[in-house]
């Protein structure tokens, strides 16, 4: 219907933003990394959020050219922050799963990376346990492509899906971001399985975030039991890019 025609038109009229939501690292006390969320600017409708427009772009066949304008926006970033002087941070993208599989994604990637002169370990590409579930060799494929050339891959909303613990030994990924189901439920069970993700994350070598910390409380207990990084309204909401650098310049 109408957003799908205005979806199609958005890339070129340049509607698309996207925001950064900072992570902090809870050794270094402080943010060293952001998770890029796109949004679109409709001229009519005003901030439109990616949960109600990347399903339209799925069912069109839009995710693909959506996904490209999004890591090539990702590195234009990093590169404006780094003309800036800031220390560079590493961004972190979301991919759907019919993104990740998407054909020749993997030289696409590799073309906007040389061309935007990104040094490609500062990105990371976040996948969900759905897409580890559909075509298992495809992905495993894309997987060590992309870790083959530098790109770090996180499993996102980790433990919403299915066969979690399958997944950890089949695929070599580098970190796993924790649902923020897991700490908004203050139940015992939900404390004892996020320190048990931890501690066998730290068996495999992965690096876990938790994700939707929105009091102290939350904080304080995430801290406490040693993730390594912690994604969270109480650190910040999601801010656009100038936002974002003042917000990282001031713990400079
Ligand atoms: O920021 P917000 O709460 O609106 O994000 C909602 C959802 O949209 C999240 O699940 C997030 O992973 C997804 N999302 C945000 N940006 C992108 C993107 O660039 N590509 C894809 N595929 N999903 C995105
Ligand atoms: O599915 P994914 O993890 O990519 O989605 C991230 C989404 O979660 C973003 O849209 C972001 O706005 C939202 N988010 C980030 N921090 C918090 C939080 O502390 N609480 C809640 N409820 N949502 C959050
Ligand atoms: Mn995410
Ligand atoms: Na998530």
């Amino acid at each position: 219907f109408m957003l799908q025609n205005d979806l199609r038109k958005a890339l070129e009229r340049n509607e698309l933003i996207v925001h950064y939501q900072p992570r902090y690292v809870v050794q270094e006390k402080q943010m060293m990394s952001v998770e890029a969320l796109v949004r679109w600017n409709h001229p009519d409708w005003g901030l439109i959020y990616p949960g109600e427009f990347i399903p339209i772009a799925e069912e069109t066949g839009m995710i693909g050219q959506i996904g490209k304008w999004v890591v090539e926006a990702v590195c234009k970033q990093w590169n404006e922050w780094k003309g800036k002087g800031l220390p560079p941070v590493r961004i972190s993208v979301n991919f759907s799963g019919q993104q990740f599989l998407h054909k020749n994604m993997e030289e696409e990637m590799k073309s906007i990376i040389k061309k935007q002169e990104v040094d490609p370990t500062y990105l990371e590409f976040e996948i969900t346990e759905s897409t580890l579930m559909s075509n298992q060799s495809a992905v495993l494929k894309m997987i060590n492509s992309f870790r083959n050339m530098g790109i770090k891959i996180s499993i996102d909303d980790f433990g919403t899906g299915y066969s979690s613990l399958s997944y950890l030994r089949k695929y070599p990924v580098d970190i796993i971001k924790i649902d923020k189901s897991f700490v908004q439920d203050h139940s015992d069970e939900s404390r004892a399985l996020i320190t048990a993700i931890i501690t066998l994350a730290s068996q495999l070598k992965m690096k876990v975030v938790v994700e939707g910390v929105e009091t102290n409380e939350q904080w304080e207990a995430m801290k406490a039991m040693k993730c390594d990084e912690i994604q969270g309204y109480y650190f910040s909401r999601p801010l656009p890019s100038l936002e974002l650098e003042q917000f990282y310049a001031r713990q400079l």
